[in-house]
Parts: structure tokens; C-alpha cells; sequence
């Protein structure tokens, strides 16, 4: 009996949904990737495709049957390791392979000794595509036909390759703006799209920033650390060592902007506590602080605090150089006895933070495994922050002291959502229901500050800590300027936005005395220098472009991301000069000399960290390293 004959192309076709099926129930049976609505779940289930069609396509460019079975084979082979790799890998770090973590020597031994021990027998169910390829070729009969028409088969194939492609790239777009800008998170980007196309991603990040920094050669370090040498100042006397050997406590405040400090929301105060601290004798209040953040966000707040370099002008630095040489405040502390942490109720991996901060130094990661959320303590991104500080404060009696802590909040951030016994206040009646409820989120970041407080003092760490905390961007971006004009009571121009780019910034020292609200304008590349001036810490050889807020010689500049920028007298925003005062726009000649400086410290930040310049030098000495014929210009 004849068999039957099946079309030319059926083994490619068998091939392709065979490992798209498999890597589908791969997703859904061997990662915890948390899935929100239908569209995500639609998203997830066609993700494999367009990568499976472009490289199973391949074989249509190949002569004998042979070939393109062997080359099926190879491929099913090939990505079936891909993924299972991955799941070995997820077992035990909870996280998707990214090619740092391959190469960061540190994680090697655990990556041996853990893959070694997540390997069993049953996996072969993950190799399932490949048998059945093979299966298909010795049993599937397939018509071979003339090749008169092969090109434009293939033509039509890698239209539909393509069409697939940027259908699957446009969901993506529409659950998840931004997301190749700013990477946010690997679950995010395996979720959205898939994980063949993520590696792909991966790779091509890592490997721009491997060209960069292999291009890179101490000397860009020469004129960097002139320029930097040449702007640095004194740190202030007074202050320096005023927190010495206490523990060290650093609050970052999710979206809180300084427009709603000391101000009310139809009559309703938005953040009762703070609003004490800013009258307190043991804190200090910086009023024109400014946020220097970028993509990265949060990210970015984090970095500017712990290297007081500038992040990056695209992508989230945090991801696109997690491999680079910092010397971190964390690191600092860490060699003056201090043992380091960060405390964030949130998946590890989110802004690359566990691989980020082993670059960083951060001895330890309380990531959202270290919590237990408890029915009802969650709401929006994650864990409410009242009953994250409690715990947060719990950990803190059971770290080695002094310690340095960093408290990420979560609650307060976009889209601001709360549960009912958690709106203190009420919400605002613009036309914006995220700035309305921006109010009420802020009141709750509040509330949890002020617990924080009390939890520290019951627990007996307050005395011996200094806090200090900060906004680490806005919260309500451009979009909701109508809304904004309405609570602020006039327009939003360029000089406002540039203006509401400001953070709350607060030093609190129990015993201190001399609390009260300064004025000096500054922003967050600032943070680094003057919490380790308080901290009794000398910089004078780190390479920091921020200065201590506390010094007389403190230079009022500060340098958005975007090279927007304020100073005490100008603001320069939408290519316009404002005057700081009034607002209104004034001579460009006044704003002049700050954009060329504001260009030149961008650049410098820039090339350090492209570069991973920070590997040729020396903070002890302050000396280029690697590089002998090259000396600094002191
Ligand atoms: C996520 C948190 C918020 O872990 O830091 O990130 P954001 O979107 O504000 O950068
Ligand atoms: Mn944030």
C-alpha cells in the first residue's frame, strides 16, 4: 500500500509547533511568570513564534532533504538547551539566564554545583520537540516537488515571519510602554517577548556595551578626573563625622514629589508627618532639591546615590552596565566595618537589581522572598509599605551593626491604587484620576514614614541611626498638566515642569539640635558626598561629579538627564532661559555658560561609565591603574 503523501513543508511545519507548544507549556509549568489579563496571557502563548519561524526558516534556503532535517534537528536541539537551561537556571535563582551572570566568575561555582543538583531525568520531557522531529522525519513522507517556486515561498514565508514579529513587538508595546528602552525586568521581557527573542536581546545589550568598553583605554579617565578635580570642593567642617559609626539608614520615597510637601489637597493635609520632620530640630530639609533621573527610574535614583555619576541618557544603567567597576557608598561603608543591604518587598531581578548590586557591593538583597505578605498587605505593585517598614525594621535587630540600609517603598507609585481602609484622605476632583489618587498614595507613603519611626524607636535603633531619605522621581509626569494647573492654581509652562522635577530631600540625626529647612539648591547626584561627609567618610580621591550639600562651596547646579537644568538665578528648560524668580524667560547669554558645562559633565558621566573607566583607577590613591605610561594630571 502506498502511504500517504504529506505536503512539502510538513516537517518544518510539525518542527515549529512542536517547540512553540512546548516552550508554552515550558512557560507555564516551569516559571512562576505572573500573568494579570487575557491579553498577557495571549501575548505569552504567541511570543515563541517569530523567532521559531525565523530560524526553523532557515531550512527553506537549504538544498537536500537531509540538510533541512539535520538542520531542523540541530535547531530543536539547540533552543530545547536554550530553555532548559533556563529552567535549571530558575530553579534555583528564581531568574532568567542573562549573559553577565555567565560571565560574572563569582556566580560560576554556584551555577556548577546548583545545576548539577536541579538536573533530573523527567527533564528530558524537555528535549519532547526534538524527538518528535525525529520522529516525523522517518515516518512522514513528504511530496518533493520542483524548486521553480522556492523563492517566492520564501519570500511569503519571511513576510509572515515578519508580520508575526512586529504583531507580537506591538502587543508587547501596548501592555508594557517603553519596554526596549528601559528593559524594566527579565520576567517582563521573557513575558512579553518570549524567550528566544529576550536572549537575542540580551545579547545584543551586552555585547554594546562589551564594544564600548572594549574601545575604552584609561586615558578618556585623564580628562574626567581633571574635570573633576577641577569642580571639587571642601565638604563642610561642621558636619563632617556628625553620624560616625551610626547605622545608616536611607529611605527612597516611591514618585513623592515636593509639591506636596507642607501644601494641602482641599484642605486636607497630604503628608502630615514629613511635614513635621521639615519643622524638626533634628532634621534637616533640603527645599530645592532636584530629582537627575532617566529611563531607569528608580534604577537611576539608586545609582546617582551610591556612585554619584549621572545615569545613562537611554536605557536603565542598572541593566546595561550591571557588570562594571563602581566604587559604591555601599562599598565605602562596607570597608569601614559597615555590613550592607537593601531592603525592597519586589521581585529581585526587577531593574537587574540582583545582579546590579553584586557590582555595587551590597552585601545582601532582602528582596520580596525576605517578607511575608500576610492576606490584605498587598495592593498595586506589591507590598504595602506600612507593613513592609515593620518588617523592614525587623530585619534591621537582626543585622550585624552598623549597618547600611536602604528601604525601597513601593506603595506610592503609579497607578497610585489603594484599598479602602487606606485612603486617609480623600481623593482630588481634577480630570485626572492618577494625580487624585497621587493624594492619596502620598498621604499612605506618609503614614508608613511616620511607623517607621516609631518601629525604629521601639526597637531601640533609633538613637544610634541616622535616616535620610529622598524622592526618587516624579510621580506625575507632563501628561497631566490640565490636572496639575488645576491643584497648582496657574499654568503649567516648561519653567513649572522644570520646577516640579523636585524631590523631597530630608537628613534626620536624632540628637542633632540644629534642624531646619535650607534652601540651597542641589539634586540627588548630591546625596552621595554629603551623607558621607556626615558620616565621617573622606572623598576627596573618589571621582563624583555631585558635591556636599552642606559646604559653602557647594555649587547651586543642577544638570536634569535630559540637560534641562536649574541653578539659583536661571532655569533652562524647552531651550528657553528662565529667570528662577519670576519665571519668565530672560536673556539665553544667562543660562549659556551652564549648558556648556551641563554638556561636558554629562559626556565625562557618560564615557566613565561606558567605558567601565572606573576599572583604571585607584580611589585609594587616586591613580590611574592598568595603565602605566599614562599619568593623572592632579
Ligand atoms: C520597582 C520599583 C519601582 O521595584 O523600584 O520602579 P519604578 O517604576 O519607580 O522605577
Ligand atoms: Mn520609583
Amino acid at each position: 500500500m502506498l502511504k500517504k503523501e504529506w505536503p512539502k513543508h510538513s516537517i518544518l511545519a510539525i518542527a515549529i509547533i512542536a517547540t512553540w507548544l512546548k516552550t508554552y507549556i515550558v512557560y507555564k509549568t516551569s516559571f512562576s511568570i505572573t500573568i494579570d489579563n487575557l491579553l498577557q496571557e495571549f501575548i505569552l502563548f504567541i511570543n515563541p513564534l517569530s523567532m521559531l519561524l525565523f530560524i526553523y526558516g532557515v531550512s527553506l534556503f537549504l538544498k537536500s532533504e537531509k540538510a533541512k532535517n539535520r538542520y531542523l534537528v540541530a535547531v530543536a536541539v539547540v533552543t530545547s538547551i536554550v530553555l532548559y537551561g533556563n529552567v535549571a537556571f530558575y530553579r534555583f535563582f528564581s531568574d532568567f539566564i542573562t549573559l553577565p551572570v555567565l560571565f560574572q566568575t563569582d556566580n560560576f561555582g554556584d551555577l556548577g554545583a546548583s545545576a548539577a543538583a536541579s538536573i533530573f531525568w523527567t527533564d528530558l520531557f524537555y528535549f519532547t520537540d526534538v524527538l518528535i522531529i525525529l520522529v516525523a522525519i522517518k515516518f512522514v513522507k513528504v511530496k518533493t516537488g520542483t524548486a521553480s517556486s522556492y523563492s517566492v515561498q520564501r519570500k511569503a514565508y519571511y513576510v509572515l515571519a515578519l508580520a508575526v514579529l512586529f504583531f507580537n513587538l506591538g502587543l508587547a508595546e501596548a501592555e508594557r510602554p517603553q519596554l526596549l528602552t528601559r528593559s524594566f525586568d527579565r520576567e517582563m521581557l521573557v513575558k512579553n517577548l518570549g524567550m528566544y527573542n529576550y536572549h537575542l536581546y540580551d545579547i545584543y545589550i551586552q555585547s554594546k556595551s562589551q564594544a564600548q568598553r572594549a574601545l575604552a583605554d584609561g586615558s578618556e579617565l585623564v580628562e574626567a578626573n581633571s574635570y573633576v578635580r577641577a569642580n571639587q570642593i571642601e565638604p563642610s567642617e561642621d558636619m563632617k563625622g556628625i553620624a560616625e559609626g551610626r547605622n545608616l539608614i536611607v529611605v527612597t520615597l516611591e514618585s513623592l514629589q515636593s509639591f506636596a510637601i507642607n501644601e494641602e489637597m482641599n484642605g486636607q493635609t497630604i503628608t502630615p508627618f514629613l511635614n513635621s520632620l521639615t519643622k524638626d530640630q533634628d532634621t534637616i530639609y533640603f527645599e530645592n532639591f532636584y530629582h537627575q533621573t532617566g529611563l531607569g527610574k528608580t534604577s537611576d535614583s539608586e545609582f546617582l546615590l551610591e556612585n554619584s555619576l549621572y545615569p545613562l541618557s537611554g536605557g536603565a544603567v542598572f541593566f546595561t552596565h550591571s557588570g562594571n567597576t563602581f566604587n559604591s557608598m555601599a562599598e565605602s561603608l562596607g570597608n569601614e566595618g559597615y555590613s550592607t543591604n537593601v531592603q525592597h518587598a519586589n521581585t529581585k531581578s526587577f531593574w537587574n537589581r540582583d545582579i546590579m548590586y553584586e557590582s555595587l557591593n551590597i552585601d545582601e538583597f532582602y528582596d520580596i522572598e525576605s517578607y511575608e505578605i500576610a492576606e490584605g498587605q498587598a495592593v498595586n505593585w506589591g507590598m504595602k509599605d506600612i507593613p513592609f517598614m515593620e518588617q523592614s525594621v525587623d530585619h534591621m535587630t537582626e543585622m550585624q551593626q552598623p549597618f547600611y540600609s536602604r528601604l525601597l517603598t513601593l506603595t506610592n507609585h503609579h497607578p497610585f491604587t489603594l484599598d479602602e481602609e487606606d485612603k486617609l484622605i480623600d481623593e482630588y476632583d481634577s480630570n485626572s484620576g492618577t494625580l487624585n489618587r497621587y493624594f492619596q498614595t502620598s498621604r499612605y507613603l506618609d503614614e508608613s514614614v511616620k511607623v517607621l519611626f516609631e518601629e525604629l524607636k521601639e526597637k531601640g535603633l533609633y538613637e544610634n541611626s541616622i535616616i535620610v531619605m529622598y524622592g526618587d522621581h516624579y510621580g506625575i509626569s507632563e501628561n497631566h498638566n490640565e490636572a496639575m494647573t488645576q491643584y497648582l492654581g496657574e499654568e503649567v509652562t516648561d519653567f513649572t515642569s522644570a520646577e516640579l522635577q523636585k524631590v523631597p530631600f530630608f537628613v534626620h540625626i536624632p540628637g542633632y539640635g540644629k534642624g531646619d529647612v535650607d534652601d540651597e539648591v542641589g539634586g540627588q547626584i548630591d546625596m552621595r558626598p554629603t551623607i558621607m561627609n556626615l558620616m565621617g567618610m573622606d572623598t576627596s580621591k573618589d571621582i563624583q561629579f555631585g558635591g556636599d550639600l552642606f559646604s559653602e562651596e557647594h555649587e547651586e547646579l543642577v544638570i536634569f538627564r535630559d540637560g534641562r537644568l536649574v541653578t539659583d538665578e536661571v532655569v533652562y528648560a524647552g531651550n528657553v532661559c528662565y529667570d528662577k524668580e519670576t519665571g519668565e524667560p530672560t536673556e539665553q547669554e544667562l543660562c549659556a555658560p551652564f549648558i556648556e558645562q551641563a554638556f561636558t559633565e554629562l559626556e565625562y558621566s557618560e564615557s566613565i561609565i561606558n567605558g567601565d573607566l572606573l576599572r583604571f583607577y585607584d580611589e585609594e590613591d587616586g591613580q590611574l591603574t592598568t595603565i602605566p605610561d599614562v599619568e593623572l594630571k592632579q
